[in-house]
């Protein structure tokens, strides 16, 4: 194994140029035609590649060094016969590396003095550059571009803290941190997530995702297309936000109603004249209050690093109409009584389905049940209603064979999902959120506790 100095190549006209950026460290392993550094002038950046393979033994520059073609960079332990490839000299420029060749896809403005370097012209760009705001290139290094632009970080958009402004590869990777977090949206997402994006996918581009796939349906088949209702348009682009941004998690469990539906039956035949009629999720609902006043991070939402607990509790339900999905929320549910919430529930699903509710009965909510039970099914996966935390799903209830101990006996079961938002919540607490919640359907006296 030989050891050999890595030297500044021939850099075009420039004399002098500093050091602002020392891609490798002493240990690291590079490949030929890797870059180790990006140096400045006054007018451009550049990167300075490894002429060979190998393990790198010392670093003979800093930051904000000074070096010209010829300076040596680094000791490098080379893999092979160093016969093989000439160190870098002025004589002998360095190939184009990889990283020159991506960015030259990506910063194809090249300062005028590039046409002369010997560095190949690629490897160039504008020192200075104004910031995106002017509507030109932002000032980065090849290796930065290259970064931002496999994680899909709108350069444009970064503000950098380096000198002069330079976007940091730390930046590229703080403003990806930010857009997954949903602190920050990019101009792509912000002109293109809003409503009618959310059957198409939105702008995957943003995260690195492949793009929609686009087929003639028509080649396949006589098709016919429909505009989606604003309503889906609207909860389309929610859901989505919610179903990526929310590192959500579901519990399946079940609950015995048997007892309870016996109630509701006989409730219902005894206010037959009344005309409200009581079903399960009005029981569900106050079944899920007294949950949430026991499990108050239930009740609650995220502001930045802060969890707001709610000292109140609106209910949201999930209704069905012809025009799409719509939430209708009952305030202070934990001070109305069932009937009383069956009758509000009853108004306002009337409400959404005549497309009659106003966006105050459509707000605050701090807790949702989707109830698929007069439909049919076994549990799905309920996606929670931001900025709320959890969300229950409820299925259709049948009757199935429970051991008792002794023997099978036949018990109306109830199929619950709970999605939860695990920046809040712990499998724990949603496990044991459910198991009380059905001991409360189970034996519907313990909401007085
Ligand atoms: N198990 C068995 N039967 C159930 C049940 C359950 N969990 N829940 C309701 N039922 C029964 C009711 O008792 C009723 O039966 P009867 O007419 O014989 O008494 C029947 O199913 C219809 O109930 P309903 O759906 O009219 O009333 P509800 O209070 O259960 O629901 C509402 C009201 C507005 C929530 C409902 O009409 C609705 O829109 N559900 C769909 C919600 C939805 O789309 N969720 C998915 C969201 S994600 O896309």
């Amino acid at each position: 194994m030989a050891l050999i100095d890595i030297k500044v190549p021939d850099i075009g006209d420039f004399d002098e140029v500093t050091v602002i950026e020392i891609l490798v460290k002493p240990g690291d392993t590079v490949k030929a035609d890797q870059s180790l550094l990006t140096v400045e002038s006054d007018k451009a950046s550049m990167e300075i590649p490894s002429s060979h393979g190998g393990v790198v033994k010392e670093l003979r520059v800093k930051l904000d060094d000074k070096v010209k073609q010829g300076s040596v960079v680094l000791v490098l332990e080379a893999e092979a016969d160093v016969s093989a490839a000439p160190a870098p000299s002025a004589a002998s420029p360095a190939q184009p590396p990889p990283v020159a060749q991506a960015a030259a896809v990506a910063a194809p403005v090249a300062v005028a003095s590039a046409a002369a370097a010997t560095v190949p012209p690629a490897l160039e760009v504008p020192a200075h550059e104004p910031t995106a705001v002017s509507g030109q290139l932002p000032h980065a290094s090849p290796s930065v571009r290259k970064s931002a632009r496999e994680i899909g970080v709108p350069l444009a958009e970064v503000k950098g803290s380096g000198p002069k402004g330079r976007i940091t590869l730390d930046d590229v990777q703080s403003f990806a941190k930010s857009v997954m977090a949903g602190d920050v949206r990019t101009q792509a997402q912000t002109a293109k997530v809003p409503a009618g994006s959310g059957g198409s996918g939105g702008d995957g581009a943003a995260l690195g995702l492949l793009p929609w796939p686009k087929v003639d349906f028509a080649k396949f088949g006589p098709i016919e297309r429909k505009e989606m209702s604003r309503i889906k348009k609207i909860s389309g682009a929610n859901l989505l936000r919610n179903a990526i941004m929310i590192p959500a998690v579901t519990n399946h469990d079940d609950a015995d109603i048997t007892d309870l539906e016996a109630f509701r039956v006989s409730t219902n035949k005894e206010n037959e004249k009344s005309g409200v009629k009581v079903t399960m999720l009005a029981f569900l609902i106050k079944a899920c209050v007294a949950t949430l006043k026991k499990y108050p991070e239930f009740n609650s939402s995220l502001d930045g690093d802060a969890i707001v607990y709610k000292n109140y509790w609106h209910i949201g339900f999930a209704a069905d109409t012809p025009n799409g999905l719509m939430v209708p929320v009952i305030r202070d549910a934990d001070q109305k009584g069932v009937l009383q919430l069956s009758q509000e529930m009853g108004e306002l699903a009337k409400k959404a389905r005549d497309g009659k509710l106003s966006s105050a009965e459509m707000s605050g909510a701090t807790f949702t049940i989707s109830s698929l039970g007069g439909i049919g099914g076994k549990y799905f996966l309920p996606i929670i209603n931001a900025p709320e935390v959890a969300i229950m799903g409820v299925s259709k209830s049948t009757m199935e064979p429970v051991w008792d101990g002794k023997q099978f006996v036949p018990r109306l079961m109830l199929p619950m999902s709970l999605t939860w938002d695990h920046r809040v919540i712990d499998g724990a607490a949603a496990a044991r959120f459910n198991a009380y919640l059905g001991q409360i359907l189970g034996d519907f006296r313990r909401v007085l506790l």
